[in-house]
């Protein structure tokens, strides 16, 4: 459009320059993207100024209407452009205003997830367990219903023996109850397993010396009360090679005992009476708390019990095909919840059982 039009547009539309600055103002002015649309709908919707101008062109003289249209229409372009332009701006001016507004700090912590953990028996017993798998022990699992042979006879505890009647065994199938006649096939009957035992009869029955074997796990017997529980953990370890004397016990006794309690830890042994090892043991730690001058927790003796432990009974060679002229062995067994209470100082075994997370978080 050339100066002449421009004057002559002047001349036959003088609205259409207030319409222009109005809306261009209004334009430049918006605030935000919602002030801009509003600024749009104003200046170029189908109820604002130019476009009611737009619409009256056809009242005017013919000869005007070309250049008042191209006039309209050029504004009515120029105001468009300056809506997207002043988009683009707001547009970009909002996001880095929340960019820096709405800023993620990346490195915070985390939701905390409750995480729970192993419970404490099953950390003892990993922690035993290492130790002998450190001496080259190998571990070995078997089922926790067993057979009274495995469970009993095959460790040298034959059915009229006294020592089957101190397990409080639960039966699942008595032999005596179905057949009374039949003492001799007692050992067929069905039990759930009184100690972890039968599981070294088994791996001895399956392999040659030498044997290094640790066995973990729930045994049961039909005991409750304040240092009972009808379910305990057991771990119990059998050695068998060639040339195995009593001094081999102590020795891996005294390295168990120092590793899992840590310090100097003393033992001692005195005499004790199993049916399946032959001489049988007790094994004592020294007291920690008193330094074995004598405490409560030791009931003033500086001792403390963990373990029971013997030579394996040349009898149980024989319920498994070894030859104890050729070979010897030991073998030991501890209560975990026990080896637990000693290391942490735990007062009362039912502590293990109740479930109570406020106990249990606290290892
Ligand atoms: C075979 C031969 C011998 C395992 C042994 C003990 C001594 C023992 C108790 C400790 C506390 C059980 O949990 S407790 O009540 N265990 O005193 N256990 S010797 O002797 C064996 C095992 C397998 C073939």
């Amino acid at each position: 459009m050339d100066d002449a039009d421009l004057q002559m547009l002047k001349q036959r539309a003088p609205g259409l320059a207030a319409i222009y600055h109005t809306g261009r103002e209004s334009i430049l002015h918006a605030a935000d993207v919602a002030a801009l649309e509003q600024a749009r709908v104003t200046t170029l919707g189908r109820k604002s100024a130019l476009t009611e101008f737009l619409r009256s062109i056809s009242t005017l003289p013919a000869e005007d209407r070309p250049l008042v249209g191209k006039g309209g229409n050029i504004i009515r372009k120029e105001l468009e452009a300056l809506v997207d332009e002043r988009e683009v701006r707001l547009k970009a001016a909002a996001l880095s205003t929340s960019l820096a507004e709405e800023r993620i700090d990346v490195t915070l912590p985390g939701q905390p997830f409750p995480a729970g953990h192993e419970h404490l028996i099953s950390q003892t017993m990993r922690e035993v367990e290492d130790i002998f798998v450190g001496l080259g022990y190998r571990i070995a699992e078997g089922p926790e219903v067993e057979l009274d042979y495995y469970n009993f006879t095959a460790l040298n505890t034959p059915p009229t023996h006294p020592a089957r009647s101190a397990h409080d065994t639960f039966w699942v199938v008595e032999q005596r109850e179905t057949m009374p006649e039949a003492v001799v096939d007692a050992d067929r009957g069905v039990l759930l397993r009184t100690h972890t035992s039968p599981v070294q009869v088994r791996v001895m029955e399956q392999q040659e010396p030498p044997v290094y074997v640790l066995c973990l796990g729930k045994v049961y017997r039909r005991d409750s009360d304040a240092t009972h529980t009808p379910m305990f953990h057991q771990v119990e370890g059998l050695v068998v090679d060639e040339g195995i004397t009593l001094a081999d016990l102590k020795g891996t006794v005294a390295h168990f005992t120092r590793e899992f309690f840590g310090g100097d830890r003393e033992i001692r042994v005195r005499p004790h009476f199993f049916p399946f090892t032959e001489p049988s043991i007790e094994v004592d730690v020294s007291c920690e708390l008193c330094g074995g001058k004598g405490c409560r927790s030791c009931k003033h003796s500086g001792w403390l019990e963990i373990m029971g432990a013997g030579m394996v009974d040349p009898n149980v060679y024989g319920f498994v095909g070894y030859d104890p002229e050729k070979v010897s062995g030991f073998a030991f067994g501890m209560g975990v919840e026990r080896m637990a209470m000693l290391k942490h100082g735990i007062p009362d075994l039912r502590l293990f059982y109740d479930n109570d997370v406020r106990f249990l978080r606290q290892f």
